[in-house]
């Protein structure tokens, strides 16, 4: 690691490495090897000198008394959060002789791993994955937040990659669909206020009234899991008033005929029904549609997280194809995801060690494969990811972190829910003491960062953890003697998006990189090189087209008769997922509730509410507003557990207790805004014992 002068006051470069599509340029403030404070750093052409409320708050989160400094061994109940210190040496010997001997008694296929995206880091985000490959330990399908959307978009879109955010701010019609733009991706704002200044509008398609929602132009609530609704609707009144784009139909989309006959048979009804938006307000949009082509439809993941999330994203690109905004130019353009970088993941998991296939795992099955998998999994390795709050169906999981012989091994910066359940708890370290690239899913840019101060107490990066733990186990080969900036040099190297005038050592040394494909996708497919395609061959019970499908638990008249309400759980502007979550400790978030819904179930606005269903219950704080509708219960943020205050006092819940297990129609992603609850206030629970 470089040498860092600990005596004067400087600004050092680093990048944002949270999960958040803005991927921000940062200027760290440091004195006396502290860090004072953190900024955007003005000559990132994204950032623009601007970097959100959460991360101005990271200094504190860095020092704060939560952060884990040093090696533990756990010594008391499972969750009871008890540890001893130990050293680093007798912690990964530790690891080491129990990981191998799982193995060696049980079969790779007994162990583990399960990592998100804590750190979005290339190499410390799959630092682990060499040595799993190595072990045979089971694979994690990483499905938790876009899997769904992803595969969505690819049933029409293929390798299409989505359109630079930058030409927004030249169009007159910018809709946010599914996404909360003024809390997941802020930095998506400052087009939206270029392009409003030269009059364009904006169009926000929610279940509630968001903060995005609350300064749009129009606003639209659509039903959760309605959207494949209302993005037909509107295409059915877009051909009917003949208002497609037929030069780009004709010339770079194919099977837009099958779709136009699906569209012609159903009834308009149907879609106003599905969707939950009324005619009149599916013809303004058509209208609006139609009298703006300069339109961007910024897509959120939000949206697809529902048993119909990737029939939705289906729906929306083909409503987007119909438009021809695939064809860019000033002001058009779709844009879900970038993959504005595709570089070489072999270079950083290194796959090769692998000696044959394991078993698959999807993440959001923890619970499920802890407690009824068999054979049992016996070692279960934690990092970049805190489950116990961020998985569904929590209580499950908390069942099966609690088993007395689950080896379990966390590393982590803080004493989150999941570390108290560890039985080896190692530190690591933040953004700021480690080496890293970063590009980013919402706009066009990578960078390197540096460490900008040496690791507090005994914290090691993933990567330091990883490959001394395999020299532990005795692991020799190549990729286990590889150091940090080796690999991130070869991940480099990897990439056909660096232009090849680029020197790959001036972004070592911390000069960020704008891929070449933004150039492309400016012009998306208006070079003829690839298609659109409306109607696609595609797994025997999957639709060849856009077209309706059949609702999850929202739509099961057997949970609806016990559980009414709808419960969905967008971000909180404060909390990245649940980091951040230390800050708040003891907050149970609030619940928003419609005034009707309040006046059904007795609830008083400022009141604490117990949301429960047949997985779980939850306590929140009730808001009474209009911002939501009547049947949706709204609760932002992934607060840590809290108590419920009656007699379960020694079990503390969070929201994902609610959320359920089961998968999305499509990429077995989560379903996390589609739990059937009811709403009990807290006064009354506590007289019902
Ligand atoms: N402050 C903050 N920023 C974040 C995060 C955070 O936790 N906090 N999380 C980060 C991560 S990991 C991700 S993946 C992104 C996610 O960011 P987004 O892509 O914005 O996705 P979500 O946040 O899940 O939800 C966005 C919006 O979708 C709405 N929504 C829910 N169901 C439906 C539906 O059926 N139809 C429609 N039209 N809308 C629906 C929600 O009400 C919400 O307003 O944000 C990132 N940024
Ligand atoms: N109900 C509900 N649940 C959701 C969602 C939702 O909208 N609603 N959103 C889902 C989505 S989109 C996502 S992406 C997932 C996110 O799930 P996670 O990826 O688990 O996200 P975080 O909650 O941010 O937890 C990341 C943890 O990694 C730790 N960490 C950070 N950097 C490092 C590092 O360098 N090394 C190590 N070892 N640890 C590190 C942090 O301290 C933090 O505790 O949550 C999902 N869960
Ligand atoms: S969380 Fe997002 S907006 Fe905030 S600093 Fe990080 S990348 Fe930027
Ligand atoms: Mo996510």
């Amino acid at each position: 690691m470089c040498a860092i002068d600990q005596n004067q006051e400087y600004l050092k470069k680093s990048i944002c490495p949270l999960d958040c599509p803005d991927s921000c340029g940062v200027l760290a403030t440091v004195k006396d090897g502290h860090i004072i404070s953190l900024q955007g750093d003005p000559a990132h052409p994204y950032t623009s000198g601007f970097i959100c409320r959460k991360m101005r708050r990271y200094p504190e989160r860095l020092y704060s008394e939560d952060r884990l400094l040093f090696p533990q061994v756990r010594i008391g109940k499972k969750g009871a959060g008890e540890f001893r210190r130990v050293e680093w040496g007798e912690a990964l010997e530790l690891c080491a002789k129990k990981l191998l001997n799982i193995r060696d008694e049980f079969g790779g296929e007994a162990i583990l791993p399960y990592s998100y995206a804590g750190n979005m880091g290339a190499v410390n985000r799959f630092a682990g994955f060499p040595l799993f490959h190595k072990l045979g330990a089971l694979q994690c399908k990483q499905t938790i937040c876009s899997a769904t959307a992803g595969v969505g978009w690819r049933k029409h879109c293929g390798d299409l990659q989505g359109c630079p955010p930058e030409n927004a701010a030249e169009s007159e019609l910018i809709v946010a669909w599914g996404i909360n733009i003024k809390v997941s991706n802020v930095h998506f704002w400052q087009y939206v206020s270029r392009a409003r200044k030269s009059g364009a509008k904006l169009l926000v398609v929610d279940p509630y009234r968001n903060q995005t929602g609350k300064s749009a132009d129009i606003f639209v609530q659509v039903k959760p899991g309605g959207d494949t609704g209302l993005a037909l609707g509107i295409c059915k009144l877009l051909i009917a008033e003949g208002s497609v784009d037929l030069d780009f139909i004709e010339g770079s989309t194919t099977g837009f005929s099958e779709l136009s006959e699906y569209l012609q048979s159903q009834d308009i009804s149907r879609f106003v029904a599905e969707s939950g938006v009324e005619l009149d307000v599916m013809q303004k949009m058509a209208a609006v549609f139609a009298a703006r082509p300069k339109t961007f439809i910024r897509i959120g993941i939000g949206l697809s997280r529902n048993s119909r999330g990737g029939m939705s994203v289906r729906s929306i690109t083909s409503l987007a194809a119909m438009l021809g905004l695939y064809s860019g130019g000033p002001g058009r353009g779709v844009l879900l995801t970038t993959g504005a970088f595709r570089g070489d993941e072999e270079v950083l998991v290194h796959k090769k060690l692998m000696q044959e296939e394991p078993g698959l795992v999807n993440m959001i099955h923890l619970g499920q494969v802890l407690n009824t998998q068999s054979p049992p999994v016996r070692g279960l390795i934690v990092y970049n990811s805190n489950p116990l709050s961020v998985n569904p169906d929590a209580s499950s999981v908390r069942k099966g972190l609690a088993r007395e012989d689950l080896f379990t091994v966390v590393h982590e910066q803080v004493m989150t829910p999941t570390a108290a359940y560890a039985d080896v708890l190692l530190p690591a370290t933040t953004f700021l003491e480690n080496h890293d690239l970063y590009s980013a899913y919402g706009h066009f840019y990578l960078g390197v960062a540096k460490p900008v101060i040496t690791p507090l107490g005994e914290a090691k990066s993933n990567f330091d953890f990883f490959q001394e733990l395999a020299k532990k186990m005795g692991f020799e080969d190549p990729p286990f003697a590889e150091s940090c900036e080796e690999r991130i040099t070869n991940y480099l190297l990897s990439m056909e998006e660096i232009d090849p005038g680029t020197e790959i050592e001036a972004i070592m040394e911390g000069s960020y990189c704008h891929s070449v494909r933004s150039m492309k996708s400016g012009r998306l497919l208006g070079d003829g090189e690839k298609k659109f395609s409306f109607s696609v061959t595609t797994l025997p019970e999957e639709p060849a087209i856009a077209c309706l499908s059949a609702a999850g638990e929202g739509g099961d008249p057997d949970l609806q008769a016990r559980f009414p309400l709808h419960l969905i759980t967008p971000p909180h502007p404060d909390l990245l997922n649940s980091t951040f979550g230390e800050i708040f400790k003891g907050v149970a978030g609030e619940v928003l509730v419609h005034p009707e819904d309040a006046v059904m179930y007795k609830v008083q606005d400022g009141e604490a509410v117990v949301v429960g269903n047949h997985r779980g219950r939850a306590k929140r704080i009730a808001r009474i507003t209009t911002d939501t509708a009547q049947g949706v219960l709204v609760a932002e943020g992934i607060f840590w557990p809290v108590a419920l205050g009656d007699r379960d006092d020694s079990i503390q819940t969070g929201i994902n207790d609610l959320t359920s297990q089961k998968t999305a129609d499509m990429g077995e992603g989560a379903t996390f805004h589609e739990s059937l609850v009811r709403l009990v206030p807290i006064s009354v629970v506590a007289k019902e014992r």
